[in-house]
């Protein structure tokens, strides 16, 4: 069963772990449950009517959505610690953590006929994360540095423009080839996801938008998670991490620093402690690093 609260989580499966290690993503079922995703899909939709501009994320084909939804409406707040991802994450990054950004994308469904500027062969769409850490790094040395849950809130049929990938990718030092006249390299996929269910991938593992034919628009969350001392991308949220009712854990993923609680300085990374002391508390094994 799903865990609801932190306390009811319990240490990832191995499988879903070597998963995740052999093809650079892996999906983690009923994740959320029906009655929160109706609640977050009414959410989306409420912010997306909204005049609203301040971290409003508007792109090619129609493309809109926003970053930093966690601190835009109480909805979203769940995602940030749920119980049912936390463990993996923690696994295959560290305790370390924090929310690097919530993103909601919303994709309209392209009308039959209908022009298209992206995900066309001159401009297939097909990435890693993180494109400015992999150009100081290096592809071939970027390291696995942050994990995405992709959340769908719209039905996810094959036809609905679910995020693709490409298996394995995350360990290639080159570049994905997408053949001449084609979008999608061949080896390319779009999982197998139901509703309620999140996929995981991590930042070098190559992925695109899939093309929504639905007549739907697609609704995504995107939540990124990545090393405490990588910066995040969302706009600050200072009122947020000053919530009696947020629990250490959830403080910490929203990116409290490394302060004692009368604000004076403690070591560096002990901003981590209570990821650290609830891992301590799920399993004896080390987490990742
Ligand atoms: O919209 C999508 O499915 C893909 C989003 C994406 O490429 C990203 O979050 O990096």
């Amino acid at each position: 069963m799903t865990p609801t609260t932190l306390d009811a989580a319990s240490p990832p499966e191995p499988d879903t772990l070597a998963a995740f290690e052999r093809d650079g993503y892996v999906i983690l079922r009923d994740a959320i449950t029906p009655r929160w995703r109706e609640q977050a899909a009414g959410a989306a939709m409420r912010l997306l009517d909204s005049g609203r501009t301040a971290g409003r994320d508007r792109s090619a084909d129609g493309k809109d959505g926003f970053r930093g939804i966690v601190a835009m409406d109480d909805t979203f707040l769940p995602l940030v610690a749920n119980p049912a991802v936390l463990p993996t994450l923690v696994a295959l990054l560290s305790t370390d953590l924090h929310l690097m950004s919530s993103n909601l994308i919303h994709l309209p469904s392209i009308p039959p006929g209908g022009q298209r500027t992206i995900r066309i062969p001159t401009r297939h769409g097909w990435h890693r994360d993180m494109s400015a850490a992999t150009r100081d790094l290096g592809s071939e040395t970027i390291p696995r540095l942050s994990i995405k849950a992709a959340y769908f809130l719209s039905d996810p049929a094959p036809d609905a423009g679910i995020t693709m990938f490409v298996p394995g990718s995350h360990t290639r030092t080159g570049p994905v080839t997408v053949p001449e006249g084609a979008i999608d390299p061949p080896d390319a996929l779009t999982p197998d996801i139901g509703p309620c269910d999140t996929v995981l991938f991590e930042n070098r593992t190559w992925h695109a938008g899939g093309l929504n034919t639905s007549d739907h628009p697609r609704l995504a969350i995107m939540m990124q998670y990545g090393y405490r001392w990588l910066a995040p991308l969302d706009d600050p949220a200072p009122d947020l991490l000053q919530r009696e009712e947020l629990r250490d854990v959830e403080r910490q993923l929203l990116g409290a620093p490394d302060r004692n609680p009368d604000g004076s300085v403690t070591q560096e990374g002990n901003g981590a402690k209570p990821l650290r002391d609830w891992w301590n508390h799920l399993t004896a094994t080390p987490a990742h690093s």
